[in-house]
């Protein structure tokens, strides 16, 4: 049998308050376990303190698979948190779930109706179409190529954006909140500039409208959140006695930084232990920094040194060493935060890596690497030669990345590299000398200027990136932590 009602939830595992007392105020778009594990837990929890009509009505862009889990079970799944001790409750915050590549004009309906007073994302950083140098979306990103062609039939977030935003515009109805939840700097501030800079391109006046009247609150997200395996929906239906498709697991920790910014009003995510403050951006380049920077440099060292998961990293001396490396490396780049002492986070981040009960895959954190090295690296790289820090562990961190670009199998299986980017990666990288790899990778479109002019850097990058083409990946790591 399968869950579809609270009834077969057992008591204590119950929601604090019964969801269906509670309309919907919020449109999702991403409904990704992260959303699951996060977002969503984090507004149930606002609910059951202080009530309102924040349900979420969950909307998945292209793939059917997270609407066909959760709608037959009307929104309501299991979330287990894996820690020194496992708990676990069924989340009723989401009310529904649709998949707009199905149904486009049922999303943007929703988007349009009054009652939604914020549309939040998670979508991944290569979804939007942001064009990050300039501030402006990128014209050459396939779904808002796509869009601006057909801006009545939108697939992509800006097009179905502005075209919900346009929708209430001319029915007199005040704008939704946007709510970027994704990693990425400042980016509420990014997501505004693109979304204005797509409208201008239908019409001036709307673009003029959603600069005046559309907030665009900027978000720090942090929940360490693996894909469900067979073991989460196992330990759901054991928990249940149903079987629960949409199941997620998460660690205990979990943090979200907003800045206050809600016209229409929010849900009191205080009460869930949300921070709200000015200051998100020096969170968010503290997060994106030590904690995504160190991921993603475990996760091309690790899978490379046949570490499949996280903890197997931190299990490993030699990585465990250059993971604090990263980590100290990376928060001497940081503007002070008040109320925040960064060897404390790089402490807590060291024993959330650690977390036995997580199996986080480094191969899952090696994806879309040109779409995350930009913020978790290059511009910690910049703060650090303007401070006179040894760039070493960043060197370290891209040469992995670009070993892992090379696709080169001489102490590996094969495997798939993972990019919206792959074919022009791998067209640069495949059989290619380090002194190739790191040519090409210099005149990069998602390498900044100051990075890319960094000689002292690369040739850093290019000494390390020659040993991990040559050499197994165990052996560099060996010689890297013994330095
Ligand atoms: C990870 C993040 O996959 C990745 O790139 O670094 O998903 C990370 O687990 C989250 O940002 C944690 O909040």
């Amino acid at each position: 049998m399968r869950l579809t009602s609270l009834d077969q939830v057992p008591q204590s595992l119950r929601p604090a308050y019964d969801p269906s007392a509670h309309g919907v105020g919020i449109v999702h778009i991403g409904l990704g376990a992260f959303h699951k594990a996060h977002q969503a837990a984090l507004t149930d929890l606002a609910i059951a303190a202080s009530g309102g009509d924040w349900r979420i009505l969950g909307v998945s862009l292209r793939s059917p698979k997270a609407a066909d889990e959760l709608a037959p079970q009307h929104g309501l799944y299991t979330l287990i948190e894996r820690g020194t001790s496992t708990s676990a409750r069924v989340i009723g915050s989401i009310c529904g779930a649709i998949c707009s590549a199905e149904d486009p004009a049922l999303a943007l309906d929703a988007m349009a109706n009054p009652a939604t007073k914020i549309v939040s994302i998670t979508v991944t950083e290569k979804a939007y179409g942001l064009d990050r140098a300039s501030g402006r979306c990128d014209r050459n990103h396939p779904a808002v190529a796509a869009d601006l062609k057909s801006p009545h039939k939108p697939h992509g977030v800006l097009g179905m954006l502005v075209r919900a935003l346009d929708t209430r515009r001319q029915a007199g109805i005040s704008s939704f909140t946007v709510l970027c939840c994704d990693n990425l700097p400042d980016n509420g501030h990014l997501l505004r500039g693109a979304t204005i800079d797509f409208a201008n391109d239908i019409d001036p006046e709307l673009a003029g409208w959603i600069a005046e009247k559309v907030a665009f609150p900027s978000t720090m997200v942090d929940r360490i959140t693996p894909a469900a395996t067979a073991k989460t929906l196992a330990d759901a239906e054991a928990l249940l006695g149903v079987a629960d498709l949409a199941a997620t697991e998460t660690e205990p920790f979990y943090q979200w930084v907003i800045e206050d910014n809600f016209p229409l009003g929010r849900p009191d995510w205080e009460a869930a232990g949300v921070i709200f403050t000015d200051n998100v951006v020096a969170f968010e380049a503290m997060k994106l920094r030590m904690l995504n920077g160190s991921h993603s440099m475990l996760a091309y060292a690790g899978f490379h040194a046949g570490r499949t998961y996280v903890r197997d990293v931190m299990a490993d001396t030699a990585l465990a060493k250059l993971v604090r490396r990263h980590l100290d490396t990376a928060a001497a780049t940081l503007p002070l935060i008040e109320g925040i002492d960064t060897a404390d986070y790089a402490d807590a981040l060291i024993e959330r890596f650690r977390n036995p009960e997580i199996a986080h895959q480094t191969f899952q954190i090696a994806m879309d690497g040109s779409e995350k090295l930009p913020q978790r690296i290059f511009s910690a790289l910049a703060d650090a030669r303007s401070r006179g820090i040894d760039c070493r562990a960043f060197a370290f961190a891209t040469a992995a990345w670009l070993r892992h670009i090379s696709g080169s199998t001489h102490d590996c299986d094969p495997y798939e590299l993972r990019d919206p980017r792959a074919a022009e990666l791998s067209e640069m990288a495949d059989g290619k000398s380090a002194v190739e790899i790191v040519a090409h990778m210099r005149k990069a479109s998602f390498v900044s200027e100051t990075a890319a002019t960094d000689d002292a850097f690369w040739a850093e990058v290019t000494e390390i990136l020659t040993a991990m083409l040559t050499e197994p990946m165990t052996t560099v790591i060996e010689a890297e932590a013994a330095r």
